[in-house]
């Protein structure tokens, strides 16, 4: 086990706020006060292809899986208000394609000794004969977390509307030593040639975050392993841990039980005390229940995603042979706001993710079925950026939209020496906003820009030599990007491992009214943000190319579409977008 050390670090108030407001200051079983549904006019911050719901509450993706022909998607759930409340309930949806999706009923409410005070986070596992379980923590009478088992009420419902909490729960209770609040959050299973299921719980032991490991044969009796799969000194409480097999020599995703020469490990857990998702990767042998990382967890590990991207949840899609990820992005307003708008959160973009193949990362992407959204494409190739430019790109929705555009570099001698190792990139991206020129950069796209620039979200890179070395960094800054105040507008950053002589670099961002999700060197890198613009609203909104360096830029190509509105969980008579 490590012993490296990980630190709180506070960047994001919100977790301690949610925490003080929902577990200290809010009497048991009470719920928000219904939330007012705005009109649209009133809701410029509404998605049009990302996953939200229409009033209230969401939180973190649950038990995403496939069954039978379609895709179904469980979401963290306060159905009675606006604003996180404990006594948790899973909503339900689903889609053929990941894109349209219909609503359901909650498949799980708190209804039962073992989960009555809410029904938290948890995953789907599709056992042999093609029966999907649901594993989910409870919070009981007492408000322990313990481990929960359901199961489909009938399988031959393609839409798996009704589930059934096994009559034996809890499967699972908080181990001996472990705090009755420190327990939650089940992986999906795999299985070794033992025959025997495993899974991971999230929990910490005083300040030591770790991934319990249990194992069993029948589903129903799970016994702990004799040590944690992985834990880490200092790092706090380890929420939705995920822990899945990657190729080293495809993109291709495998089904969580694969286990090869051919794969490595990833180990993935939500760092409460810092609000980042971090993976691992590394090499597990199911004999001896070893993990070995590749390298240590540290504040400046492997994350996916360095914006707002929380309590993320992958599953195995047999449809297309790919292993899918989806987050939780918070809202960056307040929770007047949030009773304002009725609503809060939303879940990042649908991404394909894989082993790069250096091995040293994993590689993201948008799924490829949000093809089937684009309209109005504009492209061009070979556009030189001179210092201090600025391209606008015209013929598509810029607050719906989708932005993919490759710069190249020449003359990379010229551009400035300076050492980052030791940098917290974030850091630096907030000294450095969007404004400060240097040689090779910013450059990139203004998102969600006014006609003016008064409001502007600039995701930028900047490039820098060291002792004949590169490096790229790739910032998202959100300071300007609306005039109101009271909102998060922390400046993102991350470095991007690519070298600029040899590759382009890319960058690619999906825009969605208060969402901006983007992908720096192919999937490399990426940061999300929500902002909250008041004037680069609908037709309003504007997007540039621009290059602020001193320095020209060459784009060598771009290619921008207006995005078609999906069908999100809107009630249709005539059975919706499903
Ligand atoms: N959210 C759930 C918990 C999980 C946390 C409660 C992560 O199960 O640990 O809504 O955001």
């Amino acid at each position: 086990m490590s012993n490296n050390k990980i630190t709180s670090h506070g960047q994001l108030p919100f977790f301690i706020l949610t925490f003080i407001l929902t577990f200290v200051m809010a009497p048991p079983h009470h719920v928000g006060s219904e939330s007012r549904l705005a009109s649209p006019s009133d809701q410029p911050y509404r998605t049009s292809f990302h996953f939200q719901v229409p009033k209230n509450w969401m939180n973190d993706p649950n038990g995403p899986m496939y069954y039978n022909g379609v895709y179904h998607f469980f979401y963290q759930h306060n159905p009675s208000g606006p604003l996180f409340h404990p006594r948790m309930y899973w909503g339900h949806s689903v889609s053929r394609d990941l894109i349209n999706w219909t609503p359901l009923d909650p498949a799980f409410a708190p209804t039962e000794p073992f989960d009555i005070n809410g029904c938290w986070s948890g995953s789907a596992t599709i056992l042999p004969g093609n029966k999907p379980v649901m594993l989910y923590t409870g919070l009981d009478t007492e408000n322990c977390q313990v481990q929960n088992l359901a199961v489909p009420k009938d399988l031959s419902d393609p839409h798996l509307r009704e589930w059934v909490k096994h009559t034996g729960n809890p499967i699972i209770n908080v181990p001996d030593g472990i705090k009755h609040d420190d327990f939650r959050d089940p992986s999906t299973a795999w299985h070794a040639d033992d025959g025997k299921w495993r899974i991971i719980v999230g929990s910490r032991r005083e300040g030591t975050g770790m991934a319990f490991l249990y194992r069993s044969e029948d589903f129903v009796n799970w016994s702990m392993w004799e040590s944690p799969l992985y834990e880490v000194a200092g790092s706090g409480i380890w929420e939705c841990p995920d822990f899945f097999p990657v190729c080293v020599d495809s993109n291709n995703g495998v089904d969580t039980s694969v286990m090869n020469s051919r794969v490595k490990h990833v180990l993935k857990m939500a760092a409460f005390d810092c609000g980042r998702d971090y993976y691992l990767i590394g090499n597990y042998n199911p004999e001896n229940e070893h993990f070995v990382p590749q390298s240590e967890l540290t504040l400046g590990s492997l994350r996916y995603d360095y914006g707002k991207f929380y309590a993320s949840k992958s599953f195995f899609d047999p449809v297309k042979n790919r292993r899918i990820l989806m987050g939780w992005v918070n809202e960056s307003d307040s929770d007047e706001d949030a009773h304002a708008k009725g609503w809060s959160g939303l879940q990042s973009f649908p991404r394909s993710i894989w082993l790069d193949q250096n091995q040293k990362q994993l590689v993201q992407w948008p799924i490829e079925e949000f093809k089937m959204l684009h309209e109005n494409e504009v492209s061009f190739k070979n556009k030189s950026l001179e210092a201090g430019s600025l391209h606008e790109i015209l013929g598509i929705t810029a607050s719906q939209a989708d932005v993919n555009v490759s710069f190249k570099l020449t003359n990379l001698e010229e551009a400035e020496e300076l050492d980052l190792s030791g940098i917290d990139p974030q850091v630096f991206c907030s000294e450095m906003d969007a404004s400060k020129k240097g040689k090779f950069g910013p450059f990139g796209i203004l998102a969600l820009a006014s006609h003016d620039l008064s409001e502007q979200t600039a995701i930028s890179f900047r490039v820098y030599k060291n002792n004949g070395r590169y490096t790229v960094l790739m910032c998202s800054d959100q300071s300007r990007s609306s005039t109101r105040n009271g909102l998060d507008k922390t400046t993102y950053g991350a470095f991007v491992d690519i070298d600029p002589q040899q590759d382009e670099i890319s960058l690619r961002t999906l825009i969605d009214h208060s969402i901006v999700e983007s992908f720096g060197g192919g999937g490399k890198t990426c940061i999300t943000a929500r902002v909250y613009p008041t004037l680069a609203i609908g037709d309003e909104a504007h997007l540039f190319a621009f290059n602020y360096g001193t320095e020209s830029v060459l784009i060598s190509e771009l290619s921008a579409w207006s995005v078609k509105k999906a069908h999100i969980n809107i009630e249709e008579t005539n059975g919706g977008a499903y």
